[in-house]
């Protein structure tokens, strides 16, 4: 494990309206995605702790950024996932809002995660989440979530798809990294990609 992984991590701030967002500086990495893809797993995945994000088996359940800093250098911020079809229009709207001002007016954000579930792969709200990045010129990193429910073969055919994403977006970073919170793979290769982001004071 990435030193810097295995240090204090703890819940800093939960935001659900632009005015309760925290004013924060340390540099951050959002992690971004459907709802149910396992964001909240590979949040607790990397830092090596079991529930400090809060995992569920019930889609929609984040309905906030949740703020997390890490050693005092770097903030993980858990996302209210997208694609859950029971809110109501109004509700959407104001989280679509909300999305957009956070991912369109934060300098100290580094890098969005967008994690797509590898038995899935990139559905319509995903291609809709990845523009939303290219407009607001975030670089976003494709992770593979879930790769322990798939064979290899099937995780080769997926890679085809995700080039092909990354090829359309130009916030896309070059390379997806493919990961299981189950089996832990690639944790440690994420851990390494996201720990130069971290303040160096
Ligand atoms: N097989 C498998 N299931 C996972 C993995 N990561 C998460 N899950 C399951 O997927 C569901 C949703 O996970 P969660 O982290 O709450 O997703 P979130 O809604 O994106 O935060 C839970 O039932 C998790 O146990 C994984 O790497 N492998
Ligand atoms: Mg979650």
């Amino acid at each position: 494990m990435s030193a810097l992984f295995s240090r204090h991590c703890h819940f800093v701030a939960g935001a659900a309206s632009l005015a309760s967002l925290p004013d924060i500086t340390h540099p951050e990495i959002a992690f971004a995605g459907r709802s149910n893809v396992g964001k909240s797993s590979l949040v607790n995945a990397l830092i090596g702790q079991k529930t400090l994000a809060k995992t569920s088996q019930h889609p929609g359940h984040t309905k906030q950024l949740n703020f997390f800093l890490l050693d005092q250098k770097l903030i993980l911020v858990d996302m209210p996932g997208y694609g859950f079809a029971k809110v109501s229009k109004a509700q959407k709207g104001e989280w679509d809002s909300l999305i957009r001002s956070y991912l369109s007016g934060r300098p100290n954000l580094k890098r969005v995660c967008l994690l797509i579930d590898a038995r899935r792969g990139v559905m319509p709200p995903d291609e809709a989440h990845m523009t939303l990045l290219d407009e607001a010129a975030v670089t976003f990193q494709i992770v593979v979530t879930k790769t322990d429910a798939l064979d290899e073969k099937a995780v080769s055919a997926l890679s085809e798809s995700l080039y092909a994403a990354i090829a359309r977006h130009v916030a896309a970073y070059p390379e997806p990294v493919y990961t299981s919170s189950q089996t832990k793979q690639g944790i440690e290769a994420l851990q390494e990609q996201l720990a130069p982001f971290a303040a160096t004071f």
